[in-house]
């Protein structure tokens, strides 16, 4: 198939799932073709069947918002038109989906009829998606959708609770390549960050208000009691400054690194014990998947889609929301113990199999197959 494939090309987690998914299509024979406003960031090699459209945004004075959206359409129409895709799949509802279907009516007359698969990735449907200022839009454009997905049980529902929607969704989990995430021998790293053996915590987010990342630094101080621990902080965004303010505050700063945005999370997840996801809302928690590829147990809200994913008791621990208190428990329970956490990891990398590339690969596929066959 030629495969157009529209994202936000950042560290998100909804361009790390495109960006994943593109590669492996071009590895499986499909020609891709990536449009969005710059080279994503997991796509920074050469592949024969990888392509890359970049949409630019020309400016005017008169323009105080420079038309995005016009720009991804005029693309799409071009890449699909002179590429000759078979189908374009947009990964974010917001504006992906709505560009979609203008550049699917232009195409129109041209003669061409190209499916378009809108992939719902969490916040597009939870939280600026509901917003009233793009409601309207984002339940057109999804109901105009030729195929919708979504990446959890949980989000398909919200998007049914919140949205007038009249078409099916077909719930297609996140994955991870097993290849790229495992367990590295990072012993060095590992000894230069816990010298004397304490207990590594990790958590890797965009520090933005959803992802609670405040809950880290008081739950970790709670761990300190108890357990000699270190905590990573891996990413950054708004909510950073705030975190490095209260880990002074808490006295803490000793033993918290932050370390930024990084490209090889992989091994910074490969010296961690545990992985904190007190999130506010989660649609599926990729990160913390990503941990437990790394043999990294996960202490998460119980919100979202974190429970289709995060096994109570078995991967690592669910608590409420804001449940600090449960969440630093949970978290010294398995740390606490060395037979204990052994098993919890072990747990957590078996959890993570199910969600292998190779398996979900073909799901895809088949969706793409049966979209075009349907339209
Ligand atoms: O979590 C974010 O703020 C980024 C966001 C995105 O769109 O890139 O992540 C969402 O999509 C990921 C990939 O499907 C999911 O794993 C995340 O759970 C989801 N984030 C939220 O629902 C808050």
């Amino acid at each position: 198939m030629r495969i157009g494939i529209v994202c936000y090309p950042t560290f998100g987690g909804s361009g790390v799932v495109a960006t994943e998914l593109g590669k492996a299509l071009a590895d499986n024979g499909h020609q891709v073709h990536f449009i969005t406003y710059s080279q994503p960031a997991r796509l920074d090699f050469f592949s024969e069947n990888l392509f890359y459209h970049e949409v630019s945004v020309s400016n005017y004075p008169l323009f105080d918002y420079a038309p995005y959206e016009l720009a991804l359409s005029s693309k799409m129409v071009d890449v699909a038109r002179f590429e000759k895709l078979d189908i374009l799949h947009v990964h974010y509802a917001i504006p992906h989906a709505s560009a979609a279907f203008m550049a699917k009516q232009i195409l129109a007359t041209y003669g061409i009829h190209i499916p378009v698969v809108t992939t719902l990735h969490g916040t597009d449907i939870t939280l600026v998606g509901k917003d009233l200022t793009y409601k309207p839009v984002v339940t057109f454009s999804i109901n105009q959708s030729d195929g919708v997905t979504a990446v959890s049980e949980d989000l398909k529902k919200a998007t049914y609770d919140h949205f007038d929607i009249q078409r099916e969704i077909r719930v297609i989990p996140n994955f991870i390549d097993l290849q790229r995430f495992n367990l590295k021998a990072k012993d060095h790293f590992k000894k230069a960050i816990a010298p004397f053996g304490e207990r590594i915590l990790v958590h890797t987010s965009n520090f933005r208000k959803v992802k609670r990342t405040q809950d880290v630094v008081h739950i970790f101080k709670q761990i300190l009691t108890k357990v000699p621990a270190k905590l990573l902080m891996v990413g950054d965004g708004p909510e950073r400054v705030n975190c490095e303010a209260l880990c002074r505050e808490l006295e803490v700063c000793e033993h918290v690194r932050f370390l930024g945005k990084q490209d090889a999370v992989e091994e910074i997840l490969s010296v961690s014990d545990l992985f904190l996801m007190p999130s506010e809302s989660e649609s599926f928690g990729l990160a913390a998947l990503e941990a437990m590829a790394c043999k990294v147990p996960v202490i998460s809200s119980n919100t979202g889609g974190l429970p289709e994913l995060n096994v109570n008791g078995v991967t690592g621990f669910l608590n409420n929301v804001g449940d600090v208190d449960g969440m630093a428990n949970n978290a010294i329970y398995i740390l606490q113990d060395n037979q204990i956490l052994q098993k919890f990891k072990e747990n957590a990398i078996n959890r993570a199999k199910e969600f292998d590339l190779s398996l979900i690969l073909p799901v895809y596929e088949k969706y793409y197959e049966e979209v075009i066959e349907k339209s």
